[in-house]
């Protein structure tokens, strides 16, 4: 007979923290739902978590620990994986150093409540500088202009995006990718209900995406010229005497400095290096303006790009001088139940962030937010001498499709002494591996978003327990990271992982004994008994949060009890004006012209004399994908090849390019051939590739994604083009040539 239940649990696939509402027959889930009582999602997903069945039952899915010796690769217990970590790992420690040993943290990892917590235990005791994410082929621009401005690196202001009466997005498709550094379910939704309010969506992108075909006005806009669109739309507040900063204005350092530079990007300056003329940049900057209320919001298109920094901190810099930012419409700070740095320490002053307090070994670039950029990874593999990586633990990440010049990278990890890859594939990055440990797959292990709902639309929390079981003996990722912490200890791996997990929790508890006057650590460790792991820590983080019991103080304050009793999730309200008690920056006051990014303004001054080149390369999402590792879904890859080039009509009738006809890019680093679709939705003179593709490497095991193998993106994108501030790549705005193949 077979047992069926039903139970509630939160997306862990993309940013939206969807509700689902899910079947389990014998421990296996059967069917996905959305959760029609979640608060937040009202019962929305996409295809992405429908098809979570098929994910968790592909039997290509790494479900018990792998060692690859040569090219053999055989199946081990957990004990015999981590025995040969550390039988490895150890030597290199001892013979060369902290340095020797690398970290990289992929997109999953933010995803997951044990991997937003323990992996800080594991960099801590390894000690090394060589620090690895996902965060430099993405949003690091962002949280560096919001470190600047606001004092935290997550007091990112997201857009108000129900009640705004104008939206300005640039460089974002949220009708594919479901938002970003916007958790919002079902953003197709929440826009539609902006236009039929009468509010409007102007939408600046190289491409008319499906986000551009559904607003008011779609302006193309050459890639990677941005920041120079923003200053021109400042120019336009600032000569027309249209700066309103309204009830922010006590709170507002450097305008005059941002106002000074700006008068150095006229629109007529910039019209031609954007590809916009200067009347309809005129009116873009009136017509914000002149909005009851106005958000604009930047994502992937303008954070990945060689003025990622600047233009991140031009987005908000708009939000500010229309007076919009911190207001109900506009962009506003979420208020997190859980995690958020800018809800605890003293209100409204703090120490800001710092940048730059060490370099990487061999390009000299500096270290961001506590790492270094990926684009780094390679050169620090391949150059000898002191300092060099010898080994790598990548967890939940595929640098080989998602990081540039990723064949380069690939070279670099087969030349390691040792990669241990905690991944649930194997892919184009774990093939390398000589040890593959299979984390827990999504709806194996408890969820709660800690880093996506410091950036939701509404404050939200909800919490959800594991719903399928774990394959018998696997431990959970929580203390698979401890464990490699106990074998970079020294203590091998049998080290105590009660012991270890405690002295994390204390550590936990200490800190935030600084704000509950009065209370030791102990006291709080035995309130939050007899919780362990990441539960132990989430309640502490929930009852110490702005909505928290403080252990009592406050009576029916927010607790992971309370979470539980609540499986369908809390909705904490609409956000909230914040300012000035959310910043933490030394002066107290949102910095509008921090001395880093103004120095950078140079930069930006000298691109509008660089002559454009043949084509500019862009990427794009599928809502049926998800970055490089959905693949292996037989669902989400069936019907039309989505690896193809989108090519302008006319650049395809001068490259005598035909739809399906192959074409050869060739960038700097690389060459691939993909097919071509023509579209009038791109920009002449731009292409577009999405990244995450390229399944052809035979030592793989992915049997499906095989079938549907595309080219990588990242095999053009170059590694040697970095916005500097962030250590962010260019991904975007590659320069290339195209030709049929056969020509
Ligand atoms: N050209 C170009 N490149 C890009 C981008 C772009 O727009 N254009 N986008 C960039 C962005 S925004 C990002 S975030 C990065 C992503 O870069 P990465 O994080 O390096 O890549 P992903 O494709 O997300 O790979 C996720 C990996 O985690 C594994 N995995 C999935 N779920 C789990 C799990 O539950 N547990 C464990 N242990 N492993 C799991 C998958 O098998 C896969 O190996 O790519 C970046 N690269
Ligand atoms: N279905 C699906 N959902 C996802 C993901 C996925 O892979 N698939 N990935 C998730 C991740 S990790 C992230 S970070 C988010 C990203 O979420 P989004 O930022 O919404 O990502 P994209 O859909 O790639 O949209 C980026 C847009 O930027 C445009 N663009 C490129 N270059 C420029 C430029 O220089 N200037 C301007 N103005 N526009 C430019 C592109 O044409 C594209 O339309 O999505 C998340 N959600
Ligand atoms: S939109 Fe994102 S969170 Fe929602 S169901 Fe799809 S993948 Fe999951
Ligand atoms: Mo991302």
């Amino acid at each position: 007979m077979t047992a069926s239940r039903t139970a509630i649990a939160t997306c862990p696939l993309c940013e939206a923290t969807c509700g689902l509402d899910v079947t389990i027959e014998d421990d296996r889930l059967v069917t996905v739902r959305g959760d029609a009582r979640d608060p937040f999602s009202r019962g929305y997903v996409c295809p992405k978590a429908v098809a979570l069945p098929e994910l968790l039952a592909d039997p290509d899915r790494v479900r018990t620990p792998r060692i690859r010796r040569g090219e053999t690769w055989s199946e081990v217990s957990w004990e015999e994986a981590f025995a040969e970590v550390e039988e490895r790992l150890a030597p290199i420690l001892e013979r060369h150093g902290r340095d020797a040993v690398a970290v990289y943290l992929g997109n999953p990892s933010v995803h997951n409540l044990d991997l937003q917590i323990y992996p800080r235990a594991l960099l801590r005791v390894l000690g090394t500088r060589n620090v690895f994410s996902a965060s430099t082929v993405d949003q690091m621009p962002k949280q560096v202009s919001a470190g600047l401005m606001f004092g935290t690196s997550l007091s990112i202001p997201v857009p108000d995006i129900d009640r705004t009466q104008h939206l300005l997005l640039l460089g974002a498709d949220p009708v594919e990718s479901n938002g970003s550094l916007m958790t919002a379910p079902n953003v197709r939704a929440r826009l539609h209900a902006i236009r039929a309010r009468g509010g409007r969506i102007v939408v600046v992108d190289p491409r008319r995406s499906r986000t551009a075909a559904l607003a008011d006005e779609h302006h193309f806009v050459r890639p990677g010229t941005d920041a120079l669109l923003l200053f021109a739309l400042v120019h336009v507040l600032a000569s027309e005497g249209r700066i309103r900063l309204g009830a922010l204005a006590p709170h507002v350092a450097g305008l005059d400095a941002i106002t000074r530079l700006a008068a150095r990007f006229p629109p007529d300056r910039v019209a031609a290096a954007c590809g916009l003329s200067a009347d309809t940049i005129t009116r873009i900057g009136r017509d914000l303006a002149d909005a009851p209320t106005a958000a604009v919001y930047g994502r992937i298109g303008t954070t990945t790009q060689a003025f990622g920094t600047l233009t991140s901190w031009l987005v908000d810099v708009l939000n500010v001088l229309t007076g919009n930012l911190d207001r109900p419409g506009g962009a506003m700070f979420t208020r997190a139940a859980a995690g958020a740095t800018n809800t605890v320490g003293a209100p409204g002053r703090g120490k800001g962030i710092r940048l730059g307090r060490r370099t990487s070994r061999v390009s000299g670039r500096p270290e961001v937010l506590g790492e270094l950029p990926v684009a780094c990874l390679a050169e620090e593999i391949e150059t000898p001498g002191d300092g060099r990586v010898r080994a790598l633990i990548t967890v939940a990440g595929n640098p080989v499709l998602s990081t540039p010049n990723g064949g380069r990278l690939a070279s670099a990890l087969a030349g390691l002494e040792l990669l241990v890859s905690c991944d649930i594939y194997r892919n184009e990055t774990t093939r390398h591996a000589h040890v593959i440990l299979p984390g827990s797959a999504p709806l194996e292990r408890a969820h709660y978003d800690l880093a996506l709902w410091q950036l939701a639309v509404r404050n939200v929390a909800n919490y959800s327990p594991p719903i399928v079981p774990r394959p018998p003996g696997a431990p959970a990722d929580w203390e698979i990271m401890l464990r490699l912490a106990g074998i970079a200890l020294g203590q091998g791996a049998g080290a105590d992982l009660a012991q270890l997990d405690d002295v994390v929790a204390h550590g936990q508890a200490e800190a935030a004994c600084r704000g509950l006057p009065g209370r030791t650590p102990d006291e709080i460790l035995a309130a939050l008994a007899p919780r362990r792991g990441p539960e132990r820590l989430l309640d502490l983080m929930l009852r110490t949060g702005p909505y928290g019991d403080r252990f009592g103080e406050v009576p029916g304050g927010l607790t992971l009890a309370v979470l539980e009793a609540h499986p369908h999730g809390l909705d904490l309200g609409a956000l909230t004006p914040r300012i000035p008690e959310v910043l933490r920056t030394p002066s107290g006051r949102i910095e509008l012209a921090p001395p880093e990014l103004v120095a950078d303004v140079e930069r930006l001054d000298a691109s509008l004399a660089a002559a454009p080149p043949p084509f500019l390369l862009v990427g794009r999402r599928h809502l049926r994908s998800n970055n490089s590792w959905m693949h292996n879904v037989p669902s989400l890859v069936s019907g039309r090849d989505r690896c193809t080039v989108l090519v302008h009509p006319d650049d395809a009738a001068r490259l005598g390019l035909t739809d399906g006809v192959r074409a050869r890019l060739r960038s700097r680093v690389g060459t691939i051939e993909v097919p071509v679709e023509v579209s009038d939705a791109m920009m002449p003179g731009v292409v577009s590739v999405p990244h995450g593709w390229g399944h052809d490497d035979p030592a793989s095991g992915l049997g499906v994604a095989a079938r549907h193998a595309g080219a990588s993106a990242n095999a053009l994108t170059d590694d040697a083009v970095l916005d500097p501030l962030s250590g962010t790549s260019a991904l975007s705005a590659v320069p290339v040539t195209l030709e049929a193949v056969g020509a």
